[in-house]
């Protein structure tokens, strides 16, 4: 048996066959056991000869089989090894990386510039009071200036989305209570407007209020050349208009020069060589009061600008519906 048993094991070329081999010697109906089985048909004397030879087959095949079964995994080893194998000095394969929308990255940059000019953050609502867009902003109902702003209207009678971010003036001038402000809200903004090349129907603004002692307009003219220096660069000159808004007094609208060597400058400046980046003007005194400020002891300024045309304006971008599609071939470009 030892010698049929150490043949076969030799001609088992895998681990499955190996296991089968353990099966027919050493399971439940294998030869070992009716070896041992015939034990009681042995006489008397020959029984103890017998079982001390068994148990040496026994022992000597359990080792032929153990062993044999250490090579067959050494082997397998050797050739998934080999045959697949595994460089770990290659570079790692490059990950998708993410990134802000372009949308986010100006607001930031936005930011950053006038945090430098000392400017807070402040945020409000999207969602406002009638009283808050348009009356405690000088235009009370049936005011006509209220057509200059097509109005989401909500369910609820007096709830409007906020069509620009300047009744966060007055949140802010009630937050401060009577104290010196300096601050920006950006925000998103909602108009009920014909989507185009250069409208959305949502957007994002940002808002600028200063209100003290003595703030005047040339306060405002500084502020708004050097943030537009830093935006466009050195060398831009800042044009100032004047203009209407219920809410500033007087009221103006800011263009910068685009630079004549760019190609695109016709395009952008519809070939008058300026280009409108936003509304501004010196704070109502019915808004200093709405916000709980004394006009004959206060002034301020107050300006409204829109980033992503800033954007569209800095990489002549010429359809601002990019910006809310999702394509990545756009949104990877930034
Ligand atoms: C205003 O909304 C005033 N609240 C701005 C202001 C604030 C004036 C404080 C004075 C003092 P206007 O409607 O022009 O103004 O919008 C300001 C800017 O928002 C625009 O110059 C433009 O950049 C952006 N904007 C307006 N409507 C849209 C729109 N539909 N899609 C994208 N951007 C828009």
């Amino acid at each position: 048996l030892e010698a049929r048993g150490v043949s076969e094991l030799a001609t088992c070329g895998d681990e499955v066959a190996l296991r089968e081999w353990n099966t027919r010697y050493f399971g439940d109906n294998g030869l070992m056991k009716a070896a041992f089985g015939k034990m009681g048909a042995i006489p008397k004397d020959q029984k103890k000869v017998f079982g001390e030879e068994a148990n040496r087959v026994k022992g000597a095949l359990t080792t032929a089989y153990e062993h044999a079964l250490a090579e067959a995994k050494e082997r397998r080893l050797q050739i998934s090894l080999t045959t697949n194998p595994l460089d770990v000095t290659l570079p790692g394969r490059p990950r998708a990386r993410g990134r802000l929308h372009p949308a986010t990255q100006i607001l930031r940059q936005i930011y950053t510039i006038f945090a430098d000019l000392g400017f807070q953050v402040y945020r409000t609502r999207e969602v406002e009071t009638d009283e808050m867009n348009f009356e405690f902003l000088n235009m009370p109902a049936h005011h006509p200036a209220r057509d200059m702003w097509d109005t989401f209207f909500t369910t609820t009678p007096g709830v409007v989305l906020r069509t620009h971010t300047s009744p966060g003036q007055i949140h802010v001038m009630r937050e401060a209570a009577g104290k010196p402000i300096r601050v920006i809200l950006p925000g998103m903004c909602y108009r009920n407007e014909a989507i185009s090349t250069r409208s959305e129907i949502q957007f994002y603004q940002v808002e600028g209020l200063v209100v003290g002692e003595g703030v005047t307009m040339a306060d405002l003219k500084g502020t708004i050349s050097a943030f537009a220096r830093r935006m466009f660069g050195p060398e831009r000159q800042v044009r100032i208009r004047s203009s209407y808004f219920p809410f500033t007094e007087p009221s103006i609208e800011v263009d910068i020069d685009w630079p004549k060597d760019d190609p695109n400058r016709d395009r952008l400046t519809k070939g008058t060589g300026w280009l409108e980046i936003l509304g501004a003007g010196m704070v109502h005194p019915n808004v200093l009061r709405a916000g709980g400020y004394d006009p004959d002891k206060v002034t301020g300024f107050a300006f409204g600008m829109g980033p992503q045309r800033m954007l569209m304006l800095k990489h002549a971008i010429d359809d601002i519906r990019l910006f809310w599609q999702n394509d990545l071939r756009f949104l990877k470009q930034f």
